[in-house]
Parts: C-alpha cells; sequence; structure tokens
C-alpha cells in the first residue's frame, strides 16, 4: 500500500489521468496503422494492444515518476506502442512517427535504439536478449565506474520489462547465472505477469519457480500481487476467503473470467464463496466487482510506486508484478488476444470512454480532466528528472601501427596475442580503454600474456592463490577494480550480450571502452541472435574468433567451422576480416580499433565504396596453424589495400591466363601452387584477400552508385581485376565455404572455379585435411590446369 511520502495525491491524480492517455495513444497508433493509414482491406498486424496494455500501468509508474536520469530500460518488445505514446507526451516523438507506426520511417514495431528517433536506450524484438542485456549493462557500469570514469551523478539502474514467457528463454538463465558470479547490482527486471504468452494462457505457479530461482541467485523478489480495492476488500467480512480463492484460481479460469467480465465473476464468487462474503460481493455493482477483480497490483499505481520507492539498496531485483493483457481493452484477459486487434466499433466505444473528439485523437490532453498547463508543467519536470542531459562520449585515438616482434613462423592467433602483449606494456589512453573478454577460453585464444599484463576485473580484489602459495604457472589469475579483462563462464550468449553491452557503453555510460572479445570460431553460431542483436543495436565490439576453419586440424573434427566466413560478410553492422599474415593482424587491428568509435555520415568513401566514416564493429577470423611470414615493410600503400579488403601478392602480367585468390590459413598452399604453376601458364597472379566481406561490399555499393548516374563510381575489387584479360580463369580457395570467394568471378566476367570447405567433421593433420577437403596445392593447381588451356601443368604430377 503506498504511503503518502510516495506520491502527493495531486502527482498521483496526474498519472492516472496520463496511464489513460498513454493507453489511449498507444491503442490510437495501432489502430490508425491497421484501419486509417493502410486501407481498410490491407493487411492488418495485431500483436500490440494486448501486450502493450498488459504494460500500460508499469510504463507509466516508471518513466512519469520512477526513473533517475542514469536509469536505462529494456522495454518488452510488444509495449513500444506505450513507449512511443509515452515519449510523445514527454515531447521526444512525433506526431508523425506515430501515423507511420511499423510504416516507412515510422516509430518502430519493436523498441530500436538505431531506427527509432525517441531515445530508445535497448533495442529488443528477440524475447529474453533486452532482458540479459540490462544484466550486462549494469556490469560494464560498474566497469567504468571502477575504473575511475563516469563522474559522481549517482549509479543507473538498469531495468527489463520482462514478458511472464518470455522468460522461457535459455539465454536469461545463463545470464542470471554469470551475473550472481559477478556480484551483480543495480538491475530490476519487472516481470509483466500476465499469465499469457503467445499462443495460449501459460503454466499454473510459474510464480513461484521465479521466486525460488533469482532468490537462489541473490536476487531480492517483490511479490507484486493485489491493488489498493483488493487490498481494502481483504479488510472486509469474508475478505480472507476472497484471497485465498484468488490465490488458488489456476490462470485460465481468471483469465475468462477477465474477459467476461463483472456479471461472470458475480456468479462465479457467489457460487464459491457466496456463503462467507456475500456482502463483499452484493454491496458492489457488476461494474465495481469486475474493476476490483481486475485491480492486480501492476495496474495499480500506488501499489507499483510504493513499491518502487521501497528500494534503497544495490541489490538486483526481480519484481513479480500480476497483471492482465489487454487491461482495459475488450478482450483483456482472452487467451487468443496476443494478436487481438480492437474492430472500429470497440475502437468508437473506447474513443466515447475516453472523452476524445473525432480529429482530436493525438490531442495530447485530449479528454483529459485536469488542465493541460499543470499536465504540461508535471511533464517538462519529469522528462528533465528523468533523463538530465546525456552525455556524449569522446573518441580515443589510436595509434596508426601496433608494434609486435614477427616470428619467422607464427599463426595469427599467436599474432594476436603477441599484438596485445605489446598494447598491455603500451601507458597510451587508449590501451586503458581496452577491456578484453572471453567465455573461459582466455588462455587458448592466446589472451593470456594480456591478462598477466592487465589483470581480471572485480570489484572486489582477489588473489591468485597459486601464484601466493608460489606455485609456477604461465598465467596469473588475479583479480581487482583496476583489471581489463572480464572473465566469463562458457556461455556464448553472454559473451555477444556483454559485448554489447561493453559496445554500448559510450552511449549508456557516456564513457567509451574497446571491448574486445574472443571465442572459438564454430561457436559464434551458438550465439549468433545475440551477436545480431548487439550490431542491431550498433553496439561496437571487436570480435575475434579463433581458432577457425579445418586448420585446427590438431583439435579435431568437432570444432571446424565452415560457414562463418559467410557470418561475416552477411552480418550487417560487422565488418569481418580473415588476415593470412601477422602484419596484416597489426594493420587491421589498428584500423579496427578506431572503426569501432567512427560515428560519421552516411556517405561511402569514392575510393571503396565503404561506409567506413560511419563505423561499425569487426570480426577477425583468425588461425592457429603457423605459417612462414613474408619479410616486407608494410608501405602505407599495402596497408590501405589490406585495410580495403585484397592486395596483389603477386601482380599478374597482361596477359595472365590464370590468378589464384586466397583468404586466410591456406597462403602456403596458394603461394606455392602459383609458383608451381608459372612455367606453364602466362603471368599468373596471386591475390592476398584479407576481407571478403569488405571487397563484396564495396562493389555491391559501386554498382548501385553506377545505376543511380555515378558512372566514375569503383570499388576495389573493381579496380584490382579490371586489367585481367577477358579469358583470365580464378581460382579462389579459403579454409572456409566456397562461396565466400566465388562472386569474385562476376565483378569482371571470369570463370571461377572455387574451393573451399563443404563438409566437416574429419580428423587428421592439415596436411591430411587439406587433401582430403581439397584445398591442398595439388587441389589448387589441379583446378587451375582445368580452367586454362595449355599443356598439362609439369609440376602436378610431383604433388601428393
Ligand atoms: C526469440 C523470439 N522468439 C519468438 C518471438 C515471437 N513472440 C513474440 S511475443 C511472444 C510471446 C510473449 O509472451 P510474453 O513474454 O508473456 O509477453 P506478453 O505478450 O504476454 O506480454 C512470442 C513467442 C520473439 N519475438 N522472439
Ligand atoms: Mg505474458
Amino acid at each position: 500500500m503506498a504511503r503518502s511520502a510516495d506520491i502527493g495525491i495531486e502527482d498521483l491524480a496526474i498519472l492516472r489521468e496520463l496511464e489513460r492517455k498513454v493507453l489511449w495513444l498507444a491503442s490510437w497508433t495501432i489502430h490508425h496503422a491497421n484501419y486509417i493509414r493502410d486501407n481498410a482491406d490491407g493487411l492488418k498486424v495485431g500483436g500490440h494492444q494486448a501486450s502493450s496494455a498488459s504494460l500500460a500501468t508499469i510504463m507509466t509508474a516508471l518513466y512519469f515518476h520512477s526513473l533517475r536520469p542514469k536509469d536505462r530500460v529494456a522495454v518488452k518488445p510488444h509495449a513500444s506502442p506505450i513507449y512511443h505514446a509515452i515519449q510523445y507526451l514527454l515531447g521526444r516523438q512525433t506526431r508523425e512517427r506515430l501515423e507511420a507506426f511499423r510504416g516507412y520511417k515510422g516509430a518502430q514495431s519493436y523498441p530500436s535504439r538505431t531506427k527509432d528517433a525517441d531515445d530508445v536506450d535497448f533495442s529488443t524484438g528477440s524475447v529474453g536478449l533486452g532482458v540479459a542485456q540490462t544484466l550486462f549493462s549494469s556490469l560494464a557500469q560498474d566497469y567504468v565506474r571502477a575504473h575511475g570514469w563516469g563522474g559522481d551523478e549517482p549509479e543507473g539502474r538498469m531495468i527489463a520489462l520482462v514478458g511472464d514467457a518470455e522468460l522461457d528463454e535459455g539465454n536469461i538463465f545463463e545470464a542470471i547465472l554469470e551475473g550472481w558470479k559477478q556480484g551483480l547490482r543495480n538491475c530490476w527486471w519487472i516481470i509483466d505477469y500476465n499469465r499469457q504468452s503467445l499462443d495460449a494462457v501459460v503454466r499454473e505457479g510459474l510464480w513461484a519457480r521465479f521466486e525460488t530461482l533469482f532468490r537462489d541467485f541473490g536476487w531480492d523478489v517483490v511479490i507484486l500481487k493485489y491493488g489498493a480495492l483488493l487490498q481494502g476488500a481483504f479488510a472486509e467480512p469474508g475478505g480472507d476467503r476472497l484471497r485465498a480463492w484468488i490465490d488458488n484460481c489456476p490462470n485460465q479460469l481468471y483469465s475468462a473470467l477477465v474477459f467476461q467480465g463483472g456479471a461472470a465473476w458475480r456468479k462465479r464468487l457467489t457460487d464459491d464463496i457466496g456463503d462467507a462474503a456475500s456482502r463483499l460481493i452484493e454491496t458492489r455493482s457488476d461494474e465495481e466487482l469486475g474493476r476490483l477483480m481486475t485491480n492486480l497490483a501492476g495496474h495499480d499505481l500506488p501499489s507499483l510506486i510504493a513499491a518502487f520507492n521501497a528500494i534503497d539498496h544495490d541489490r538486483p531485483t526481480c519484481f513479480i508484478a500480476y497483471t492482465i493483457k489487454g487491461f482495459g481493452l475488450p478482450f483483456a484477459g482472452h487467451k487468443d488476444n496476443h494478436a487481438g486487434l480492437m474492430t472500429p466499433a470497440q475502437m468508437e466505444a473506447f474513443r466515447a470512454a475516453m472523452k476524445v473528439r473525432a480529429g482530436h485523437e493525438w490531442d495530447a490532453f485530449e479528454g483529459l480532466s485536469i488542465e493541460p498547463a499543470r499536465l504540461a508543467a508535471f511533464l517538462d519536470r519529469e522528462a528533465f528528472a528523468q533523463h538530465g542531459v546525456k552525455r556524449k562520449a569522446r573518441s580515443i585515438l589510436v595509434p596508426d601501427e601496433l608494434p609486435v616482434a614477427i616470428q619467422s613462423v607464427m599463426s595469427t592467433q599467436a599474432g594476436f596475442g603477441a599484438i596485445l602483449n605489446e598494447i598491455g606494456r603500451d601507458q597510451a589512453e587508449y590501451a586503458a580503454r581496452i577491456v578484453t573478454t572471453s567465455p573461459d577460453v582466455t588462455v587458448s585464444t592466446n589472451l593470456g600474456a594480456w591478462v598477466n599484463r592487465r589483470g581480471l576485473f572485480a570489484r572486489e580484489a582477489m588473489a591468485d592463490t597459486f601464484k601466493s602459495e608460489r606455485i609456477p604457472s604461465t598465467f596469473t589469475w588475479e583479480f581487482s577494480p583496476k583489471g581489463q579483462h572480464i572473465e566469463l563462464g562458457i556461455a556464448e550468449m553472454n559473451l555477444f550480450i556483454l559485448l554489447s553491452a561493453l559496445g554500448l557503453c559510450h552511449a549508456v555510460a557516456g564513457e567509451r571502452l574497446l571491448p574486445i572479445g574472443t571465442l572459438y570460431d564454430p561457436f559464434i553460431a551458438r550465439g549468433l541472435d545475440a551477436l545480431n542483436y548487439a550490431c542491431y543495436q550498433d553496439a561496437r565490439f571487436i570480435l575475434v574468433a579463433t581458432p577457425s576453419g579445418i586448420s585446427l586440424a590438431p583439435e579435431g573434427g568437432a570444432h571446424q567451422s565452415i560457414g562463418t566466413p559467410l557470418i561475416g560478410m552477411a552480418q550487417d553492422g560487422l565488418a569481418a576480416f580473415e588476415p593470412a599474415f601477422v602484419d596484416e593482424l597489426a594493420a587491421i587491428l589498428s584500423f579496427a580499433l578506431a572503426y569501432i568509435q567512427k560515428d560519421g555520415n552516411d556517405q561511402p568513401s569514392e575510393r571503396t565504396w565503404l561506409r567506413d566514416e560511419t563505423g561499425g564493429s569487426i570480426y577477425l577470423r583468425l588461425s592457429t596453424r603457423p605459417i612462414e611470414q613474408p619479410q616486407r615493410t608494410i608501405t602505407p600503400e599495402l596497408r590501405q589495400g589490406i585495410v580495403d579488403g585484397a592486395y596483389w601478392m603477386r601482380k599478374p602480367g597482361p596477359n595472365a591466363q590464370v590468378i589464384v585468390a586466397y583468404t586466410g590459413a591456406v597462403a602456403p598452399e596458394a603461394i606455392q601452387a602459383v609458383g608451381l604453376m608459372a612455367e606453364d601458364r602466362r603471368d599468373v597472379g596471386l591475390l592476398a584477400v584479407t576481407s571478403a566481406d569488405r571487397l563484396n561490399a564495396g562493389w555491391t555499393a559501386a554498382q548501385r552508385a553506377r545505376e543511380r548516374g555515378l558512372v566514375h563510381a569503383r570499388s576495389h575489387v573493381e579496380r584490382l581485376l579490371e586489367e585481367l584479360p577477358p579469358h583470365c580463369a580464378i581460382v579462389t580457395v579459403l579454409d572456409g565455404h566456397p562461396a565466400t570467394l566465388a562472386w569474385l568471378g562476376a565483378v569482371a566476367g571470369h570463370r571461377v572455379r572455387s574451393l573451399g570447405i563443404e563438409h566437416f567433421g574429419q580428423t587428421g593433420s592439415i596436411p591430411d585435411l587439406y587433401r582430403h577437403y581439397g584445398i591442398d596445392t595439388k587441389a589448387i593447381v589441379t583446378a587451375a590446369q582445368a580452367l586454362t588451356p595449355g599443356r598439362p601443368i609439369r609440376h602436378l604430377r610431383a604433388l601428393a
């Protein structure tokens, strides 16, 4: 029950009006999209009204009263119309965008950081991900604070509005476990316990499972079940019977009665508890009885505000708030209501109840009984109280060249470890802003030396017992608030969601971090949706995936990856690289550290047609295969080629019959093949492709530009291939799916044979597997011979 100190009577009256207004605006937005903007015969898309209404009260309490400037909220996807309506009232959303809801450039169906204009904190839509993101954002906030950044304003609370069925998503449980290990604080999850999912009514008694589960992992649990009206009724004669009846009522029956309304409540209650609670039932009209029985705490502003105000600690808190799906709307409680849309007739009735005149549907204060000036003053005050001024983080300067001692034979994974080891020595600011993380593969992805230098992060220092006991070990495992590595448990989903949180610190916490996460390449697939969402909301990070392909041969068949280069190409917002040599990796990494901070306009570069000024995240596919390193200096031109995606390792002559284009760890085979063919085929070239993704993206962009009339637009790959004679053939090869490079033939019309991996699982040595899967030297030469006229390539016979 609200204490008088929780909220003044006047403010409560205003909130009640705003709650009605928010529900109206959200419902009207959906109605408008379905019946007014799109013509009446057009496709109707439901899926919002009932889900939204369920959260209208809770979001009113939060956004118009309880949120503080540093708080950040992940809104349940289907509550997006409520969110947009609230932002509209707060002056951060336009009528045009509401009118265009889920239309072209309109307000989004699911809250979107990047596509919406009304200051969405976290993109949601794929259920479960936004929820976990609040947990990791809270850890990210701790990280920022512990490193002395982020100022002395009060810490923010990271709040998720969670659907009860959303809790079926396994990634949430992975996050809860990780949160417990990391000493989670300042995180609130408010469960919209409407006991309905998309298809139907959920299982009985879920709240009790949730309660024990959260408590087991160190959360406080607050159950918000009865509103003030119900609590009042419990004090009346027979009230305890009513309470017991509610507590024992199956979810399905409760939902059905909510849908049927007052008369049905009367009949059922009279039948069941009429003997003990007759007065309680009889003194109320049907309407009053209906209002009483739907007065769950999730729809009771005083109860919600009291509960939020009561939290005077930073322990993670789970609120289980009983709500009604479709509250206040005609299909409240109906099990099929997820996609329910109000008919025009129902909307007219709702309009009358809301006192909204035709033509005034979008007026903020239409139909409210409090004077507009008071409402406006209240909203102004809340708009500022909530957000203050959001600070934008500045960029951190990154050196153009990263020093590294390159051994004559080395793998890109070892090179990565060596480069980070060097950065670990550097006192420059960018080195201090790097934060690394890995799901229990820190050592096996070569981050060990960096971690030895920079330490592990924890809010409380924790010594390495092996070290204090003087037991020799290669790695120091010391935790402190200054540490720069966040060690995660094995769940890859958590890695991506943490990277998403760290990679949004510049926007969420106003402080720039340079996050680098490592994992085994095949396990990208484990967390793909989380990676996709991280990119979708424009989080910035570097993903280092190693080992990869079948080149990890000694590790065995189960860890081989095939499709990841295609993921790298297809994933929006992620630029993928696969260097073969460590000097290339150093050039790419220094580019990457700057690229993840870019935030410029959308204009592509005229050189590559890539949107480098816009920036994004980076994916590096690395290998454990030690290969001979070229002895060379990296000229500015070579550096540019590496970063743009390809360069000629051996430039083809004017009469070239064939070129080999390779990516990554198969470089030695490609180099050897070209050497062996040189005597029997003219002017053979060797193209080193460091990023099929960037080459391809530049090419498609340049084509679009030409189609728009920019006749001189040329991408990097077009310039590289433009001098090849038309009869020249291309053999492509990589340790990954052959489609990654197969498109090269279409750039200037050359025949192509693409070698790569289409099956996996075989164990063996690297030569065994390259032979088995057809990416060894012999396979390259054989392909070249088959594509090009001329005498047999003599050296082919000598190859095993
Ligand atoms: C990962 C994922 N799977 C499926 C869906 C489709 N979907 C959207 S909402 C929903 C059910 C939501 O139920 P609940 O979380 O209880 O929210 P409510 O609508 O009851 O408020 C489903 C299955 C989705 N958005 N994301
Ligand atoms: Mg639900």
